[in-house]
């Protein structure tokens, strides 16, 4: 079964340079996702094609009006079925997260309609969207750079998309801690050395130092994620103990940056 992604919006040469490279591109060309971008303006009756108006009430800015939006959703619907979700991206959204790429990687067919920074008409969002998403606590001048965001997230969990699937399952936020360091040849560069324990061949070990690494890189940068419900998750006890003893060393005191960098 292959994969529906639509895109709406009124920058479709942004999005079609996204689709047309990297992992989107292998996905199409594989036959298991078939993305396609449409230009709000196609979906405008006037002269002009225009898209926005100024906002009712008054205001700076211009919100971009319901009809377009109504017009490429019958002809999605048409042309294309039923979609399971209709996303819009907004700041206003609630935030988007792997667990919601992974249930849309599964949808079958999902929509992005994307809007502009002042907005869209709220009508769009109440008679089409299913969900509302933002992608971080900023903004962003239009929905299409987080409508790509959240087209790579879920295209990525799409069996086949990746080869080796162990990437996948293996991303960071598969798991409820950040991802270990990587390293690859050669083993010096510039005078810098990959840690030894990767270079020993020795399987358990290696698990050990990515466990402990990944472990202090979260404690360190998203404290959150360890004091979450998701925590520790399937290979707890590990992960549990290690993350006592990390914390056992530092004595509840983490130096800042500085201090750190002096010490090495
Ligand atoms: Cl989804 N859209 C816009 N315009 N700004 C954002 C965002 C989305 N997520 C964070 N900032």
């Amino acid at each position: 079964m292959v994969m529906r992604v639509d895109i709406v919006t009124i920058f479709p040469d942004m999005v079609r340079g996204f689709a047309r490279e990297g992992i989107v591109a292998r996905a199409h060309e594989r036959g298991v996702v078939d993305l396609a971008v449409h230009d709000l303006r196609d979906f405008t009756t006037d002269k002009h094609r225009v898209v926005d108006d100024s906002p009712f009430g008054g205001g700076p800015g211009m919100v971009l009006k319901p009809e377009p939006f109504f017009r490429a959703m019958a002809h999605i619907r048409a042309t294309r079925g039923e979609p399971s979700a209709v996303i819009v991206p907004g700041p206003q959204g609630r935030p988007f997260t792997h667990d919601a790429a992974v249930a849309w990687s599964r949808a079958g067919h999902i929509v992005l309609l994307c809007g502009r920074y002042e907005g869209i008409d709220e009508r769009v969002v109440e008679a089409l969207a299913t969900d509302e998403i933002s992608i971080g606590d900023y903004v962003l001048s239009g929905g299409e750079l987080a409508a790509m965001v959240v087209a790579d997230a879920v295209v990525r969990q799409v069996p086949g998309v990746v080869g080796d699937a162990r990437s996948v399952s293996e991303d960071s936020f598969a798991r409820p801690w950040l991802d270990h360091p990587h390293y690859t040849r050669p083993a010096e560069w510039e005078g810098r050395r990959v840690p030894d324990v990767l270079l020993s061949g020795h399987h358990a070990q290696v698990a050990r130092w990515r466990l402990r690494t990944a472990l202090e890189r979260t404690l360190d940068r998203r404290p959150d994620l360890l004091e979450g419900p998701g925590f520790p998750g399937e290979a707890g006890i590990d992960a549990e103990r290690t993350l006592r003893e990390i914390r056992a060393e530092r004595q509840g005191i983490r130096p800042g940056r500085k201090e750190r960098k002096q010490e090495s």
